[in-house]
């Protein structure tokens, strides 16, 4: 028995002729029908009683078009709603068959279509992308054994350990139920009252305070499976594993200023950086990293691996990296694809399953029970997106949105009637299975005792961040609790924090009105949450530079780079930073007062792409300014010039300066001493002295736009920007 019907020769005739209808209506355009195909031909007025009457309740087109509009919205995801999408392909690097018989894993010629979801989680379906956040990185493998589903974040690890405590969780992050304030940002009372009497949230929020809570770009974010899971090879030899995807780029953020000023400037920051980056070719790369750990090893670590809110330092187990994803294609429909697209970390092939990680057992629920609600009913693997390469072959039929059902009288399994198809896969080790596992113990509601450590990988956290790194972090702190009006849970986290590490507590309590920190956590004694502070690790790693990142990738290929012109700049110098930028694969636009032709002092001209009513700096990675003494001169007497360098300096971007163009440094109060000859780079900010250094001032502006920011500047707190 098959689900497919489109071979039956009723269905090809049928076929046919609706193809003869499509290439009559394609040779004299497309025409308007109603949802049944028939022809309209007047889609502005309504059906009425003579043209000043009554609507006739007979106008069907009316109706039917008012319905379907009425009924477009479907509920949006209760976390994660906010979200954008790509389509590309995966190969693996080499057979994996020592670790896996899932098959997409064993061939390295074959492409693996992928579909990836990116999105922040706690903001609405039309809220901001750049809100301090967990980014989420779903991908869906079409293989050719069913759709594989990666569920995965950005940052390794999470809040809780046990799915029992997720709607408690999300229900503190989300605005408060009484005003729905504030949006998209777990900076209020709720939350952190919440996470002061949930220990166990600490090590998630060290990562979430840090940089990585507000990415540069989905093209620049790492993504982790958080779980353990298992791969299984042909000869059910079973090991635990870790996921990582690595984006070619490196890993990179915002500055926390910078992405609230996003929040006005572009809403769609990373959706629109998303889209552009694959429409001009720059295809988004990250490669598949695994870290793999024998199953006798298991009980060698300081913690438990089945425990969520825990990594493993990659100085302990090292990454293989083991292929690669590219995303190459943007959605031809938003709703269709990434609004449609249904996530299931149970969604698994042959060779890879999950484990007994209690918060992994809780989401196995989750998935497919938000999908009925949704999604409409439980037919959701049938909308094109969710649809897996082949089959679905099964005896499954009927219900809401049902597109294809089983043909043929026989629905059942095992028949007789229908030469027993569709039958068992006659391999078990082919098929999906469960590796045979000793499971015995009493009913219990318990934490297991190896999960009781809340600060140690907090720890390590802190003590592996780099000195700017940790300064970002004090102020997210500083930012977050900032807004919590109740100084008894302010108290409470920095006594948290004073246990993750005495400084870190001290510097938290300064600048939000906490005066005595001495980590007593005696308030906990006698509430629900898990004890806090049994550290396992008697001799806890100290440092693990894998968690820094400052350890990335740096390159300036697809960074944003904005030329300021006035009319009257020096068309050379522009000429020698658009080599530079566009030979590093970087991409130049030139931001002037207003839309148009911007005329050099040669008499060449030069179109704007942008204009200052609707550029700012912060949709930048780096800002130049071309020599020209007029060109420069009017740039100083626009405020909106001045201050996009000025803002661009505060956020540690790279900045050039040819020749005259240091004016405008000077007038933004970057610059005050004569410029030195020749190219001078300092903390990235690059000055020509003239024509002879303009050539070597721009390769020098690249290098400065590939080290990302320049941190060294961030004592300057005086630029007002
Ligand atoms: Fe999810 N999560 N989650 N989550 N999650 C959902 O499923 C849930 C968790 C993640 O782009 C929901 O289809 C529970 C960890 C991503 O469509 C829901 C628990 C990780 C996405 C759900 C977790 C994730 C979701 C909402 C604790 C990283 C977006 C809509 C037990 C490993 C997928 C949906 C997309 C979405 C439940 C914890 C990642 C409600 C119960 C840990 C990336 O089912």
């Amino acid at each position: 028995m098959t689900t497919d019907e489109s071979t039956t020769p009723q269905r090809a005739s049928r076929n046919e002729k609706v193809e003869q209808l499509h290439e009559q209506e394609t040779a004299t355009g497309p025409h308007l029908t109603t949802a049944t195909g028939a022809p309209i031909s007047d889609n502005h007025n309504t059906l009425s009683a003579g043209p000043r009457g009554p609507q006739l309740l007979e106008d069907h087109i009316f109706r039917e078009k008012m319905t379907s509009f009425d009924h477009e919205r479907i509920p949006e995801r209760v976390v994660h709603p906010r979200g954008s999408g790509a389509h590309g392909t995966f190969q693996v690097y080499e057979p994996l068959t020592d670790l896996t018989s899932a098959a997409f894993l064993q061939d390295p010629s074959a492409r693996t279509p992928v579909f990836v979801r990116f999105s922040t989680v706690v903001g609405f379906r039309g809220s901001l992308d750049t809100a301090r956040d967990v980014r989420g990185f779903a991908t869906k493998f079409y293989t050719s054994e069913g759709n594989y589903d990666l569920v995965g974040n950005n940052i390794p690890v999470f809040f809780i350990q046990d799915a029992m405590k997720f709607p408690d969780l999300v229900h503190a992050v989300k605005p408060e139920p009484h005003h729905e304030m504030p949006q998209a940002t777990a900076a209020h009372d709720n939350f952190w009252d919440f996470a002061s009497l949930m220990p166990e949230t600490m090590h998630t929020l060290m990562w979430v305070l840090s940089d990585r809570g507000i990415p540069r770009s989905y093209r620049m974010m790492s993504g982790f499976g958080v779980h353990t899971f298992r791969f299984v090879n042909a000869q059910g030899r079973s090991r635990f594993v870790k996921l990582h995807w690595l984006p070619a780029l490196g890993t990179h953020s915002l500055v926390w200023d910078e992405s609230q000023k996003l929040g006005g400037a572009d809403p769609d920051f990373h959706r629109r950086d998303l889209w552009e980056a694959i429409e001009a070719g720059d295809f988004p790369e990250y490669e598949l990293g695994l870290q793999v750990v024998d199953e006798e090893d298991a009980g060698s670590f300081d913690f438990d691996l089945l425990d969520a809110t825990k990594l493993i330092p990659e100085e302990l187990v090292p990454i293989r990296r083991v292929g690669k994803m590219t995303l190459d294609r943007n959605p031809q429909s938003f709703f269709a694809e990434t609004e449609q697209v249904a996530f299931h970390p149970g969604h698994v092939v042959p060779g890879i399953e999950v484990t007994e990680d209690p918060l992994l057992q809780g989401r196995l629920f989750s998935y497919v029970d938000t999908q009925l609600t949704r999604l409409g009913g439980p037919n959701f693997n049938e909308i094109p997106i969710n649809r897996p390469l082949a089959g679905p072959t099964n005896n499954q039929q009927d219900g809401f949105m049902r597109q294809a059902n089983p043909s043929g009288r026989v629905n059942y399994e095992p028949s007789s009637l229908g030469e027993g198809c569709p039958m068992h896969l006659d391999d078990p080790a082919r098929a999906l299975a469960a590796v045979p596992a000793r499971v015995e113990g009493d009913k219990v509601r318990e934490r297991s005792e190896s999960f009781r450590d809340h600060f140690t990988q907090a720890t390590l956290f802190w003590n592996s961040q780099s000195e700017a790194e940790k300064d970002h972090l004090v102020a997210a702190i500083h930012f977050e609790l900032g807004k919590v009006e109740h100084l008894h849970i302010r108290q409470r986290m920095c006594d948290l924090f004073h246990q993750v590490d005495p400084d870190l507590g001290r510097r938290a309590a300064e600048g939000i009105g906490v005066r005595e920190v001495t980590g007593d956590l005696s308030y906990l004694e006698g509430s629900t949450a898990p004890t806090p502070n049994d550290r396992r690790g008697a001799a806890a790693p100290g440092h693990a530079p894998s968690l820094s990142m400052a350890q990335t990738t740096f390159t300036a290929a697809t960074r944003k780079v904005a030329v300021l012109l006035a009319h009257g700049f020096d068309h050379a110098s522009y000429e020698a930073l658009r080599r530079a930028v566009e030979g590093a694969g970087a991409r130049l636009e030139v931001v002037a007062e207003v839309l148009g032709p911007v005329t050099a002092a040669g008499g060449e001209e030069v179109e704007a792409d942008k204009s200052h009513v609707t550029a700012k700096s912060v949709l930048f990675d780096a800002v130049a300014v071309p020599d020209g003494t007029d060109g420069a001169r009017a740039l100083c007497h626009q405020g909106d010039a001045v201050q996009f360098v000025q803002e661009a300096f505060k956020h540690c971007k790279a900045l050039v300066a040819f020749g005259e163009g240091v004016e405008v440094l000077r007038r933004a109060g970057l610059e005050d001493g004569p410029v030195a000859d020749g190219a001078q780079v300092t903390a990235g900010v690059v000055t020509s002295s003239g024509p002879d250094s303009h050539d070597e001032a721009a390769d020098r502006f690249v290098e400065a736009v590939a080290a990302h920011r320049h941190w060294d500047r961030e004592e300057q707190r005086q630029v007002p920007a």
